[in-house]
């Protein structure tokens, strides 16, 4: 067996790429040093792979943004509009692909969207009709060449032509992108005869889009894209990579293409492996993706070694490659940098480094045998049982109300429609009420204070009276502008997971397990560790001391059970939904809390909700069934009297509707602007039944829109939801924005906002 690995983070264990980009975009530092600084990062990935023993080392699975607009590159694919002159260098014109520019050329960015079901999102490439494709592959030929200093073997990684032609848009076509394969196939057939002429022996060839359901179209053009491909590569072997799902149906295809191997995620499909071994031809080698690339725990080496075994057993171990189950692009880096992780925890979890270690014990095992691991292989075992049987993971008293939730615990007292009455009594909003999605500018102000009291450096009370300064001056920029229903403004908040996860049992937060969410930006997900609950009010302090700044409604800020789950690392050793539904009882708590603290208003945010959605479509109704729950779960236990929010961006909304409707919330705030509300009309033809508040200006971008734009928007909106159920409000939140933009995008929105309800007066 061949120890393997699909790739490693790119960012740095001290997230080094992001600083340097950031240094970079900012003019500090020039392109020399950025490349220099990328190609240091890259060779300590390789080194530390080849290290741990790693044979194969990946080539090509660093990117200095984003490996899909990578590929786009390397295959000539640039839009007209990026092919400007005033684009000096092809840095210039790859950043102003990934993120936009406003120097010489004003371009706005490619669309972003997320990298099949993870947290990662990548740039969207762009087709034209008239497409041509060139190969540009100078710089992913001369890291191969780099890479085969540090070892002997090295596995360039390539996006095959198919998954990168469907991840991206043909531009003014509703045909499918593939009608551009046999324009594109030529490139490729280059590209291989290159690496087989650079000594390449094995290519990881990426057609991660056979984790989802294919059409007879997308079937038949992997089959073409690889026959077309056989002649031109020589003795270069490749192994058919998908990743995130178990093949089901698609695996008699992954093995009848002419490949020379294909990779089993066998964590997120174990159940694949004996139709595997059936389909498998003779002179075909099996990767076996044993290790969650995706998630920190441990292997379990000794269930791991079950599968590769029953594979050994039926094809022989030389056949065999041993890998993690997807990338470990989306694991943190290091576990050695973690001083302050609680230890019992820790002594469970392996991020990007130790599975490495992983992969090749598990490779030794099968090679040498189990006497030649016998001591990792105990040491592991002993982590295994402490783990199952640590009394920190299983919380009877969590159980047991879990196991008490009745139906009307998933149910409002009354309907909507009474609820609106009921509510409209208490909160007197005038037509189209006005708010915000909930944070206000974290200027560098906010976050030293917050940076300062966890170092020690400002004491409790000091940063208490910090944060009610801030919160006070947002409550009174609020009155004056004349918003309708307030924030407090979250200044005592990273992130709107981290917070909670901070604060609720059964999860650990880390200090340096950043994982990249898209180019230069990190996310930390909390370790969800063991069955959760609420020590304690989390919220309910702040919340009051804003209201009692104020005669308006204060609206109470919740990450709701799903985008908590979702955006933490998740246990592994109970079915998400049970997950999900002890997060939501710590939620009904906390909205039970802020109701009795007087707060008349609460959101629960779900930006989260559809990104959970099963890649196949088969599993997408139970997901659906249980997300929904476990939303009614968090906010039912309140009275008729206090009105429910919820919040979702980023996402299609318009293929769940009928859950997004099942939530029962009294209001939604969605993103709706950069659509100019065509994502609205969804919304009407399903009729929607409670109120929504589209938002009316992009946050994403430091424009300040005019009030005629928006009154624009409002008259859109009203022509598809009746104005009693209308709110108005921005995008999602302005932590990103500062504080000038914010108060003159504001001012013109509450403006928007009485001129419409004059005209419809
Ligand atoms: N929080 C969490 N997950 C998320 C989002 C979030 N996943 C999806 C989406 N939002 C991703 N978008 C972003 C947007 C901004 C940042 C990260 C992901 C970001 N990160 C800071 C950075 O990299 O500098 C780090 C922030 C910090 O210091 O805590 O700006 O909102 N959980
Ligand atoms: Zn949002």
């Amino acid at each position: 067996a061949i120890a393997t690995n699909l790739g490693f983070p790119r960012i740095g264990g001290r997230r080094e790429l992001k600083w340097l980009l950031e240094k970079y975009w900012k003019g500090t530092i020039g392109a020399d040093d950025l490349l220099t600084g990328a190609h240091k990062i890259r060779e300590t990935n390789w080194k530390s792979q080849a290290e741990a023993g790693i044979d194969q080392l990946p080539v090509g699975d660093f990117s200095l943004y984003d490996h899909v607009l990578d590929w786009a590159l390397r295959v000539g694919a640039v839009p007209a509009a990026y092919q400007t002159p005033q684009l000096v260098s092809e840095l210039d014109r790859y950043f102003a692909m990934a993120r936009g520019t406003q120097k010489g050329a004003d371009l706005p960015a490619l669309e972003m969207t997320k990298w099949f079901n993870t947290n990662y999102h990548y740039i969207v490439p762009e087709w034209s009709a008239d497409q041509a494709f060139e190969l540009n592959a100078d710089a992913f030929l001369a890291e191969i060449t780099a890479a085969q200093t540090v070892s002997k073997e090295v596995r360039p990684v390539v996006l095959g032509p198919v998954s990168l032609l469907l991840l991206g848009k043909l531009k003014g076509s509703s045909a499918s992108p593939l009608v551009l394969l046999d324009k594109l196939l030529p490139v490729y057939q280059q590209l291989l005869a290159k690496l087989n002429e650079a000594g390449v022996k094995w290519v990881q060839w990426d057609e991660p889009i056979l984790a989802l359901d294919l059409d007879g179209d997308v079937q038949a053009a992997l089959k073409h894209s690889l026959e077309s491909l056989s002649q031109s590569r020589g003795s270069v072997k490749l192994v058919l990579t998908s990743y995130f799902e178990s093949l089901r149906e698609n695996l008699p295809l992954a093995f009848s293409l002419l490949v020379d191997a294909v990779h089993l995620d066998l964590v997120y499909g174990p159940e694949q492996l004996p139709a595997a071994l059936r389909h498998i031809r003779p002179e075909q080698f099996l990767s076996l993706g044993l290790v969650d690339g995706r998630n920190v725990w441990k292997t379990d080496l000794a269930k791991a070694l079950e599968l590769a075994e029953t594979a050994a057993a039926a094809i022989g171990k030389d056949r065999l490659l041993i890998a993690g189950s997807c990338s470990l692009l989306h694991s943190p880096v290091d576990l050695a940098h973690e001083a302050e992780l609680d230890s019992e925890v820790k002594s469970w979890l392996a991020f990007a480094r130790q599975k490495l270690d992983e992969i090749v014990i598990l490779t030794r095992a099968i090679n040498e045998g189990q006497a030649s691991v016998a001591r990792q292989l105990h040491e592991n075992a002993a982590a295994m049982e402490a783990r199952r049987t640590s009394r920190r993971t299983h919380d009877p008293l969590v159980r047991d109300r879990q196991k008490a939730i009745s139906p009307e615990s998933l149910r409002r007292q009354a309907d909507y429609a009474a609820r609106k009455t009921q509510q409209q009594e208490r909160l007197n909003l005038p037509l189209l009420p006005t708010t915000t999605i909930g944070s206000f500018p974290q200027t560098s102000e906010v976050r030293q204070a917050r940076a300062a009291y966890r170092k020690g450096d400002l004491a409790a009370d000091e940063y208490q009276k910090f944060l009610q300064t801030e919160t006070q001056k947002c409550i009174a920029r609020q009155e004056s502008l004349g918003i309708d229903v307030l924030v407090h403004g979250e200044f005592e908040r990273n992130d709107m997971v981290e917070y909670f996860g901070e604060q609720l049992e059964g999860f650990v937060v880390s200090k340096n397990g950043w994982v990249q969410s898209y180019g230069s930006r990190c996310v930390k997900p909390p370790i969800i560790f063991g069955d959760v609950h609420r020590p304690r009010a989390m919220t309910v302090e702040m919340t009051r001391y804003a209201q009692s700044l104020t005669s308006r409604p204060v609206k109470g800020m919740l990450t709701g059970p799903v985008t908590i789950l979702f955006w933490s690392f998740i246990r592994d050793d109970q079915p998400r939904r049970d997950t999900c539904q002890q997060i939501a009882l710590a939620i009904r708590d906390e909205a039970a809390d802020l109701e009795a603290a007087g707060i008349s208003v609460i959101q629960i945010d779900e930006p989260a909700l559809r990104e959970g959605l099963p890649l196949r479509k088969a599993d997408q109704a139970s997901y659906l069934q249980w997300a929904v729950e476990a939303f009614r779960l968090a906010s039912s236990g309140v009275a008729n009297q206090t009105q429910i929010h919820t919040h979702m961006c980023y996402c299609e909304f318009n293929e769940i509707l009928p859950s997004i409707a099942a939530l029962d919330a009294d209001v939604i705030s969605i993103e709706t602007s950069r659509s100019k509300m065509e994502l609205l009309d969804g919304f009407g033809s399903f009729q929607y039944p409670n109120e929504i508040g589209p938002g009316v200006y992009d946050i994403h971008s430091p424009r300040v829109p005019a009030t005629s734009e928006m009154v624009g928007l409002l008259k859109k909106a009203v022509d598809v939801i009746p104005a009693q159920r209308l709110w108005v409000n921005p995008d999602c939140g302005l932590k990103t924005r500062g504080w000038v933009e914010v108060e003159a995008a504001l001012q013109s929105m509450v403006e928007a906002a009485r001129e419409v309800r004059s005209l419809l007066a």
